[in-house]
Formats: structure tokens, C-alpha cells, sequence
């Protein structure tokens, strides 16, 4: 495993965020909350776990797996879905799906400088780029 764990992220570029959002069926309300913040990432490691923690003023949400083992998991919205995570290199690979057959695929590459997140539902691929503070 390559990735770099420990470190904070924090976001400096967001490209069809809302897009992706509204892809989700995120309503407006949310969606602006979502969109005002700069959230800050880091994965770590908790015995046999692995842990993401993404923070901000809207919602801190920590994220425990096993890489290949499904979870259920609530996202930022609310939404229940079951999420299997896995590393390639320095990426953690994210894929969730919700009953309502919405499939997303989180890609985040965590650099020596920056993380970047390329999330993918359906046609709509968002880009989020952090910088290590
Ligand atoms: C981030 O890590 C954004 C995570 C994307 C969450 C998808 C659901 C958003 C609903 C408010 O910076």
C-alpha cells in the first residue's frame, strides 16, 4: 500500500459538483450547503480498519472499512446505501450503490501534495481536488 495516511486534505478546486449532486436527486437546500464549504479529508487507520474522515461545517462524516468487505453506509444526504471499498496504488476505490439503483464510484488518489476525487454517477463524472495542509 502507497497511500499516504495521517494527513489532512483540505479542497482548493471543485469542478460539476452540482451537477453530481443534482445527478443524486440532492435537493437545492442541500445542495447549496454542500456547495459553500471546504471540506477537509483524511484517511487513517484504526487496528484491522481503515478510516476516511471528511470534515466541514455541513456534515463530518467518518467512513470505517475493510478494503473488499461491503458496509452499509448513510451518505452526506441521507441516503442508505452499500459501499465496498479497495485500493489500487495510492487510490482508494469507493463504489456505493442505493436501492434506487444509483451507482457511484469515489476515486481518490492521495498524493505527497494533493488528493484528488474523481466521483462518477452515471454520466456525471465531478472533480474535487485538496491540498495537504
Ligand atoms: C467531498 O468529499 C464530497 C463528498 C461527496 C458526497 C456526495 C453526496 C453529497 C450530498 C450532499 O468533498
Amino acid at each position: 500500500l502507497t497511500v499516504t495516511l495521517g494527513k489532512k486534505y483540505k479542497l482548493i478546486s471543485s469542478e460539476n459538483f452540482d451537477e453530481f449532486m443534482k445527478r443524486l436527486g440532492v435537493g437545492l437546500i442541500t445542495r447549496k450547503a454542500a456547495n459553500a464549504v471546504t471540506p477537509t479529508v483524511e484517511l487513517k487507520k484504526d487496528g484491522d480498519n481503515f478510516v476516511l474522515v471528511t470534515s466541514s461545517t455541513f456534515k463530518t462524516t467518518e467512513m470505517k472499512f475493510k478494503p473488499g468487505e461491503e458496509f452499509d453506509e448513510e451518505r452526506a444526504d441521507g441516503a442508505k446505501v452499500k459501499t465496498t471499498c479497495t485500493f489500487e496504488g495510492n487510490t482508494l476505490k469507493q463504489v456505493q450503490k442505493s436501492a434506487d439503483g444509483v451507482e457511484i464510484t469515489y476515486l481518490r488518489e492521495f498524493g505527497p501534495e494533493e488528493m484528488k476525487a474523481v466521483m462518477t454517477a452515471k454520466d456525471v463524472t465531478c472533480t474535487r481536488v485538496y491540498k495537504i495542509q
